[in-house]
């Protein structure tokens, strides 16, 4: 049975470079093959973008990671977007690629792909540059502690959040991810933007040495959570994982995508 400590413990050996190369190449990211998994989660973030409904001054995403995939529609709808994770190790390799170092991940094929979404036509190195710059800071986040952000940022301070993969990964069951949920919620504010990505039906994953536990979610199960929250879902999408893209890195049987909007009782 994990707990919130048990997990937090294992995460001390969370290996970003390896976690990179479970999950962000061939072949859950083909861009040739929009059967896989990535091209589907880039197209549901760019439709929800292109709704003109969500922007404002700022967004700010839970549970970054190493990847930065799941910002690049929505970072040009805010003047300003604040990264977050639990690990230095990620802090420290999201800090690298933004300050463009050598040898930090390529994602110039998903900007380029994303570019491609917004037939835009621009060429992805003014995006990449225009990521970088809009970035502010790249801050320590517990999604389990009632001010998941601490001092820097509180109740009602933040327009529109983005998660990617993050509660149910680091939460030990269904109550503990609910309360999460409410903890990041209360950083929103009324009438805010959700947008929410996670696994359907994982207990657990691999990130080099570390053996994640994950809270197994079923769709209804996420949708009564976010209803349970206080919001209303705009859009609600499900992708059942191919047998070509499941590998041994981890058990997800699929990945759902929601739009969620904080109501403005
Ligand atoms: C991503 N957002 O890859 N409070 O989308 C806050 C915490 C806490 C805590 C740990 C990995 C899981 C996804 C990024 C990173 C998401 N993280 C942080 C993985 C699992 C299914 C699957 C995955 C990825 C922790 C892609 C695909 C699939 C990590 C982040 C979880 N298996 N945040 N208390 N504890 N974290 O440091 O960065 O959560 Cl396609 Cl199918």
């Amino acid at each position: 049975m994990s707990t919130i400590q048990t997990i937090a413990e294992n995460y001390q050996s969370f290996n970003p470079r390896a976690y990179l190369q479970n999950n962000y190449i061939p072949p859950r990211a083909d861009f040739d093959n929009p059967g896989s998994v990535v091209p589907w989660k880039l197209r549901c973030l760019a439709d929800a973008c292109a709704s003109g409904e969500i922007g404002g001054q700022l967004m700010v995403d839970i549970g970054t990671g190493p990847t930065v995939y799941q910002l690049l529609s929505a970072f040009e709808l805010f003047k300003e977007v604040v990264l977050t994770d639990y690990l230095e190790v990620n802090r420290e390799e999201i800090r690298k690629w933004l300050r463009g170092e050598a040898g930090t991940f390529d994602w110039g094929p998903y900007i380029k792909h994303v570019c491609n979404i917004e037939g835009k036509g621009e060429p992805w190195e003014e995006k990449q540059n225009r990521l970088r710059a809009r970035v502010s800071k790249v801050i320590p986040v517990d999604i389990h502690q009632p001010c998941p952000l601490g001092k820097e940022l509180g109740p009602g301070s933040i327009d529109t959040l983005v998660s990617s993969f993050c509660l149910e990964a680091c939460s030990p069951d269904y109550g503990a991810f609910k309360k999460a949920l409410g903890n990041i919620t209360r950083l929103l504010k009324p009438g805010g933007h959700f947008l929410m990505i996670g696994a359907l039906e994982e207990s657990f994953y691999l990130a080099g040495e570390a053996k994640l536990s994950v809270v197994s979610l079923t769709e209804e199960m996420t949708k009564k959570a976010l209803c349970d929250a206080g919001y209303k879902i705009r859009d609600f999408r499900a992708y059942v994982m191919p047998q070509s893209m499941r590998t041994d890195v981890d058990d997800t049987k699929g990945i759902f995508f929601a739009w969620a909007q904080k109501e403005t009782k």
